[in-house]
C-alpha cells in the first residue's frame, strides 16, 4: 500500500476548486487518511521544493504556493502515486490530457493546481514533511471490497 502527498495548491483554492479536486481522487477509490488546510510558510515551500532550487522557475514557483491558502492531504491506495498523477494529468496543463484535473481546469505550467509525490521516496519525504504520525487516520472503509480485490 503506497501513501501519496498531495496538494490543491492556492490557485485551486482560489478558484474555488478545492472540492472538485478533492472529489476526482476521493472518486477514484483512493483514500483520505491526513487533510488540512495551511498557509506553507517560506522555509516549508523552499524544503518541498529543494530539488528545484537551482531551475530558473524556482524563485516564482515558491512565491506561487505560499501566496495563499493550500490544502494538504495523504492519500492512500495500491499504487496510488502513479494512479493520482494520472488523476493529475501531464506538469503543464496544455499537455494535460482532457479529463485530468490540469487538463480541465489550467492553461499554463506555473498555474497547474495541483502537487502530487513523484516516487515512493519523495512520498515518505513529503507526507513526513507536511504531517505529524498522529495527524494520519487509520480506518476502515466499508466500500474497500468493492474498490480492490
Ligand atoms: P510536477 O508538479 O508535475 O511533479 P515538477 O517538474 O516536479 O512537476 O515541477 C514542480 C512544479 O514547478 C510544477 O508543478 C509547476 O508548478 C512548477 N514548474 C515546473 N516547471 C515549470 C516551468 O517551466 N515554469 C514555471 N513553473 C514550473
Ligand atoms: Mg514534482
Amino acid at each position: 500500500m503506497e501513501r501519496t502527498l498531495i496538494l490543491v495548491k492556492p490557485d485551486g483554492v482560489q478558484r474555488g476548486l478545492a472540492g472538485e479536486i478533492i472529489a476526482r481522487f476521493e472518486r477514484r477509490g483512493l483514500k483520505l487518511i491526513g487533510m488540512k488546510f495551511m498557509q506553507m510558510s517560506q522555509a516549508l515551500a523552499e524544503e518541498h521544493y529543494g530539488v528545484h532550487k537551482e531551475r530558473p522557475f524556482y524563485n516564482s514557483l515558491v512565491e506561487y504556493i505560499t501566496s495563499g491558502p493550500i490544502v494538504a492531504m495523504v492519500w492512500e491506495g495500491k499504487d496510488a502515486i502513479a494512479a493520482a498523477r494520472a488523476t493529475m494529468g501531464a506538469t503543464n496543463p496544455v499537455q494535460a490530457a482532457p479529463g485530468t484535473i490540469r487538463g480541465d481546469f489550467g492553461m499554463e505550467i506555473g498555474r497547474n493546481l495541483v502537487h502530487g509525490s513523484d516516487s515512493q521516496e519523495n512520498a515518505v519525504k513529503e507526507v513526513n514533511l507536511f504531517f505529524d504520525a498522529a495527524e494520519l487516520v487509520a480506518w476502515n472503509r466499508v466500500t474497500d471490497a468493492w474498490i480492490r480485490e
